[in-house]
């Protein structure tokens, strides 16, 4: 009985943003980023020769600490050129776009000039030795098996407008492998203590506060790139105490969330979007608050058998939606 008034409250919780983001009903984003990592520091300062970048810092070749760099494939799927032209984030002081190039027998790196440039309907990559986000003046070890938050900026088109796409990075000591099934924009909601609803909290937001200071929920669009569907049937991550696959449902006028019998069906050369009023990945019982900033590492079970693994930002979408347009 408890547990169902609790469902509820957070249904309505959950449900708000729905509205308010008046993202389209179907169709893939635009620009897909596939393939992202950054490189653990702790592995990366026992290799010193192992990728150019750390061989040459700014800073001089004595010291590659504070020190990475975040890599990944940047697919454009839209009807003009892009630019990435800036990168940010809270793990680092210093955030450049670089290339690697010969120069004189010494390979070197720079920032880019005017950005990277991804034609309509191309992609590029970022990789060890080319193209890369240098990550300088880090405020922490980058340690394998956790996740940063990186915000990307983009020109778009001929008037450069600027649009942020923000995107977790799994923090690896190599590239991650990339099956068929891919994620991309990914995010998941800052806890309620993380977010500002004193002011004018309505009463099921404080009446439910206890619950919903540890509960969040994880959305994404799931690409099946494969010739066979699959179906996602549970997720797991250090973050949550519990985790669920749930959906949406109006039942009797109201809005109730419910796990989803059986999976969400990902099909062969389809993709499903996982977003707020409709499936989400629920997380409940989380032992911290997870605040704006952080990305936490989510591993997402097929019935296949295959697992996974996703880097998730933390941050306020639909908040961050409304002020970029
Ligand atoms: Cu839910």
């Amino acid at each position: 009985m408890k547990q169902k008034l609790i469902l509820g409250l957070l249904a309505l919780f959950l449900m708000v943003p729905a509205v308010m983001l008046g993202q389209d009903e179907m169709g893939q984003p635009d620009i897909l980023i596939t393939g992202v990592w950054a490189r653990a520091t702790a592995v990366a300062s026992m290799m010193p020769e192992s990728t150019p970048e750390m061989g040459m810092g700014h800073m001089g070749m004595d010291s590659v600490e504070g020190v990475s760099a975040a890599y990944m494939t940047i697919e454009n799927g839209g009807d003009s050129v892009i630019r990435l032209v800036a990168a940010a984030t809270d793990a680092a002081g210093l955030v450049e776009i670089h290339e690697v190039q010969m120069e004189n027998d010494v390979m070197k790196m720079r920032p880019v000039e005017g950005g990277i440039e991804i034609p309509a309907g191309g992609s590029v990559e970022l990789k060890p030795g080319g193209y890369h986000v240098m990550l300088m003046e880090l405020k922490r070890e980058l340690v394998a098996g956790e996740a940063v938050s990186l915000t990307l900026t983009f020109e778009m088109g001929e008037d450069g407008e600027t649009h942020d796409i923000v995107l977790g990075a799994p923090i690896l000591s190599e590239p991650p492998a990339v099956g068929d099934l891919v994620i991309v924009n990914a995010w998941a909601r800052p806890t309620a203590a993380a977010m500002d609803m004193s002011a004018e909290s309505t009463p099921e937001a404080s009446m439910s506060g206890m619950a919903m200071d540890s509960v969040s929920a994880a959305y994404m669009y799931i690409l099946n790139r494969g010739a066979e569907s699959d179906r996602l049937v549970a997720a797991a991550t250090d973050a949550a105490g519990l985790v669920e696959i749930h959906e949406m449902q109006m039942e009797n006028d109201v809005m109730k969330m419910r796990p989803v019998e059986g999976g969400i069906e990902i099909p062969a050369g389809g993709s499903v979007e996982l977003k707020p009023g409709g499936y989400h990945v629920m997380l409940m019982q989380l032992p911290r608050d997870l605040l704006p900033g952080q990305a936490i590492m989510l591993t997402l079970v097929f019935e296949s058998g295959v697992e996974v693994p996703v880097a998730v930002p933390v941050y306020d979408k639909m908040n961050s939606m409304s002020m970029g347009h």
